[in-house]
């Protein structure tokens, strides 16, 4: 059940569309970024959920920037009922709040900004010293990890490497738009339109991206993994177990894709990555919560995925 902090009071909204039948994704408000100053070890915590394809980038890149031991990392229930995210450790894999024993996220928003408007949304990467919240947007969060820590971890692997932000740029555009939030425009749309277009919007890409990787290439950008691999990934991980059903995306499934299937399981299988995938989170979460979606909550047992 969406719901969202008005004036730091909590309302629930059972519905995500607009008049027109479409869903419009709101910006991030919390926008801060880490200066090396700053980057000190201990000092963030990181509230995630294991469901969300956008805090699913954030637990891959602490693992690809080895921040393990350093951003510790909190996992919501599944089910986003009533009150929104819960911090309750009443399901295998979900923890309780470490920071201030918060029953819900939206305390954590609250704690940060008392009377916040919007969206309580996960990713949130939290600074203890500050007691704020320093960003919760998810294409940010996984730049900060990127680079801010480096001095810290002796890990300077870059995922956005100077000579490729152009092209990673122009394809993150282009997936975020059709893919990742496509997916969501085909699931949340109420009119008959609004759902054609995306869907259509969203299949168009998938071919684009099976012709990039049917090109010779092992990643998005050529011989090497970056952001934009990442970016892609958690999305097309979900897809048949969610998308294909929960919000119509049944044009074809991600298995019909020679290419992207083969990429989607080479990534899966790398050591920083596997961990943080768990399928009971996605399933329970995204058929639990949209009553407007799937009313009777019930997880289809399907399909059977092989590579998991
Ligand atoms: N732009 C945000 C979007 C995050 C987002 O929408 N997360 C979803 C979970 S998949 C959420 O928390 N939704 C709660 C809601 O919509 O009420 C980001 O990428 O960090």
């Amino acid at each position: 059940m969406p719901g969202l902090l008005v004036n730091g009071q909590w309302k629930t909204k059972n519905e995500f569309a607009n008049e027109d039948g479409e869903f419009k994704r709101d910006e991030s408000e919390f926008r801060n970024r880490i200066s090396k100053d700053d980057a000190q070890s201990g000092r963030y915590h990181l509230y995630v959920s294991l469901a969300c394809p956008w805090a699913h980038r954030a637990l891959i890149f602490r693992r690809l920037k080895d921040l393990q031991d350093h951003i510790e990392v909190s996992v919501v229930h599944p089910h986003m009922l009533d009150h929104g995210w819960e911090l309750n450790d009443d399901f295998d894999g979900a923890t309780s709040d470490p920071l201030y024993g918060f029953d819900y996220m939206h305390q954590i928003y609250t704690k940060a900004k008392s009377d916040y408007t919007g969206k309580v949304t996960v990713p949130v990467l939290w600074d203890k010293d500050k007691e704020t919240i320093v960003n919760n947007e998810s294409a940010e969060i996984i730049r900060i990890f990127n680079f801010a820590f480096n001095e810290l971890t002796g890990n300077n692997d870059d995922y956005y490497p100077d000579s490729l932000k152009d092209e990673i740029d122009s394809i993150n555009d282009r997936v975020y738009n059709t893919v990742n939030n496509g997916v969501y425009k085909a699931g949340f749309a109420t009119s008959q339109d609004a759902y054609n277009k995306a869907v259509h919007d969203l299949f168009d890409s998938l071919q684009w991206l099976e012709g990039i990787l049917n090109d010779g290439r092992d990643y998005l950008c050529g011989d090497r993994l970056t952001e934009a691999d990442i970016r892609l990934f958690t999305t097309l991980i979900r897809f048949d177990a969610v998308y294909h059903t929960h919000f119509k995306c049944n044009i074809d499934a991600i298995e019909d894709f020679k290419f992207l299937q083969d990429y989607m399981v080479r990534l899966y299988n790398m050591p920083e990555i596997k961990p943080t995938v768990n399928m009971t989170h996605i399933k329970h979460h995204y058929y639990k919560s949209h009553p407007m979606v799937n009313p009777s909550g019930i997880i289809p047992e399907g399909p059977e995925l092989m590579w998991l």
